[in-house]
């Protein structure tokens, strides 16, 4: 009778050590669970912030003519009386006078702070083919392709591209210069 007790004592003693280890592991996958799911809601909330900050610069550069009024000629980039020191986003006046700029923290056309200063944006303009987007062209073909790489830190976190063309400010009442 003792020494049945005794091993019923053993086996309670063994289960209750199994369950805690049971439940410790349990606790870990638990821990893992939560810390992934914030990682993941994290991303997705710096996608959604991104992609807002994406359509709030492309939408700026967009409200901009397809080529500079006074030198239509000109290569991409900003003109003689663009790019003012400091105010070079009031300034810009076509969509390639962004060109090359990064603009950080993200900000208006005012350049009023739109974003923390760990959040910024790149773009880069080019000429492309009328008939074939995706490939570039060295010299005026009627359309541009506008790239937005929206970053956090080092990190790119998404890239828009639209198109313009030149017939769209005829379109827009525009004068094409
Ligand atoms: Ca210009
Ligand atoms: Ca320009």
């Amino acid at each position: 009778m003792r020494n049945r007790d005794a091993v019923r004592r053993g086996f309670t003693l063994i289960e209750a050590t199994i369950s805690l280890v049971i439940v410790s592991v349990v606790a870990v996958a638990g821990l893992g669970a939560v810390s992934i799911s914030r990682k993941t809601r994290m991303s997705i909330n710096d996608t959604l912030l991104a992609r807002t900050y994406a359509d709030l610069v492309m939408t700026e550069i967009l409200s901009k003519r397809y080529r500079d009024a006074a030198e239509p000629g000109n290569p991409l980039g900003p003109d003689s009386a663009d790019d003012v020191l400091g105010i070079w986003q009031r300034t810009a006046d076509d969509v390639d006078d962004y060109d090359g700029h990064t603009i950080t923290p993200i900000s208006d056309m005012n350049m009023n702070a739109l974003s923390s200063g760990n959040w910024g944006a790149g773009v880069a303009v080019t000429w492309v083919d009328a008939v074939d987007p995706t490939k570039e062209v060295s010299a005026e073909s009627g359309v541009k392709r506008i790239t937005v790489g929206v970053f956090k830190g080092d990190r790119v976190v998404l890239r828009v591209s639209a198109l313009r063309t030149l017939g769209a400010d005829m379109t827009r009442g525009v004068p094409t210069p």
